[in-house]
């Protein structure tokens, strides 16, 4: 089924994504990966292949391709700024494993005439638009609402105690 069998045995994998406000879950899912194999490729989305996907980012690819270039599983950063790379990228890179969160079921099922193609779950209650959400409340909540809500939790805290 996989057109790249493993140089010396080596095993290449290659991931896509955009990894804004990088997080655990962002960590998790390249660490398992690093663990499948010897050689972690992962692809960062371009700010313009994101406009194309409807997606804002808060951090530029530059900086987002940086930080994960940086996270020690990681051995090759490339850009990914087209949704028709991938054939060519595995082409290109030898790759064995297409691999990516399973968000992303079956999307990439057409890839297997090309090497393996695995979906991982995803780690459970943490993501980008959830942080964004987050940040906007705290942002948008009056400063002394919460230091009222700070002050009543900081009474509960005594009364506690
Ligand atoms: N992820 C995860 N657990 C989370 C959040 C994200 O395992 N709690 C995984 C996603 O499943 C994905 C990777 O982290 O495999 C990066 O997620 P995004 O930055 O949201 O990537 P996305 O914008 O979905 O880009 O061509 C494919 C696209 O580039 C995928």
């Amino acid at each position: 089924m996989t057109a790249n069998s493993p140089q010396n045995n080596q095993i290449t994998i290659i991931t896509y994504g955009t990894f804004d406000m990088f997080h655990i879950g962002h960590l998790k899912l390249l660490q398992r990966l690093k663990d499948m194999s010897d050689h972690l490729i992962v692809a960062v989305s371009t700010d313009e292949f994101n406009k194309g996907k409807g997606k804002s980012t808060l951090i530029p690819y530059d900086q987002r391709a940086e930080i994960v270039a940086n996270i020690s599983c990681v051995d090759k950063v490339i850009p990914e700024k087209s949704w028709d790379q991938k054939v060519t990228d595995i082409k290109e890179y030898g790759i064995n494993i297409f691999a990516i969160g399973d968000d992303w079921k079956g999307e990439f099922d057409f890839l297997k005439e090309h090497c393996e193609v695995v979906y991982l779950p995803r780690t459970s209650d943490i993501s980008t638009t959830q942080l964004k959400k987050s940040l906007s409340n705290f942002l948008s909540t009056p400063k002394d609402e919460i230091l009222h809500a700070i002050k009543i939790l900081e009474t509960l805290k005594n009364d506690f105690e």
